[in-house]
């Protein structure tokens, strides 16, 4: 049995709702053959993510850290590849804080890689007919901040977790309505594809690859 973490993001930049939360909270409890899911809310608060995720870790003590925040304006379920150790907020966060050109962790090594098997879930995910990419970038606001110091207390603090990474996902319908032009995604389909994405990093080993192009 694996335990896996499953966190999600408070509303931010004057939002009443973060798909994130809304995700992660339906698949609390949630338990299959090989896994049982614990759901956790951060704060979208730059100077809290180290200490609540140290928390986390060690209260939960999970095998698997899936965590999830919004990327409104993305059309696709976003399975991050990797956390840049930088902090450049376009906007402040919910504590008034906005960091510019700032690590993530002095001394840190410039980037750390997902630890989730992107690719398998990617293929998944477009076979059960969700909208997904393997994404880049993850920003340099607070999920990046909180992808790369997941990563950092895997390495470093936390060495039980052995799959640790970051998905960020569209605007609600309700959302996209106040941002014309925008894409999203319903709740139910952003459940079924965090569903995937769990079922995914529990069950395979080995990340697969395949020909080149036959998943971008
Ligand atoms: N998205 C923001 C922070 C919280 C969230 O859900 C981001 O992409 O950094």
């Amino acid at each position: 049995m694996k335990r896996v973490l499953v966190t999600g993001f408070e509303p931010f930049d004057g939002d009443s709702v973060n798909p994130s939360w809304e995700v992660a909270r339906r698949l609390d409890g949630w338990r299959g053959a090989q896994h049982a899911v614990v759901a956790q809310r951060l704060p979208c608060v730059f100077d809290a993510i180290r200490e609540a995720l140290d928390m986390l870790l060690t209260d939960v003590a999970p095998d698997v850290v899936i965590a999830v925040g919004l990327a409104g304006g993305r059309p696709d379920v976003s399975l991050e590849r990797v956390a840049i150790n930088v902090n450049d907020a376009r906007i402040p966060d919910n504590d008034g804080a906005q960091p510019i050109d700032r690590p993530v962790v002095a001394g840190g090594p410039p980037a750390y890689f997902t630890t989730l098997p992107v690719k398998s879930m990617l293929h998944r995910l477009r076979g059960a007919g969700l909208p997904a990419q393997v994404s880049n970038t993850a920003g340099t606001f607070v999920c990046n901040h909180t992808f790369y110091t997941l990563r950092h207390l895997a390495e470093t603090l936390h060495p039980a977790v052995r799959r640790a990474g970051f998905i960020h996902i569209p605007f609600l319908p309700e959302q996209a309505a106040r941002h014309p032009g925008s894409p999203s995604l319903a709740l139910d389909s952003l459940v079924v594809a965090l569903r995937i994405a769990v079922e995914t990093a529990v069950e395979v080993e080995t990340d697969m690859q395949l020909a080149a192009g036959a998943l971008h």
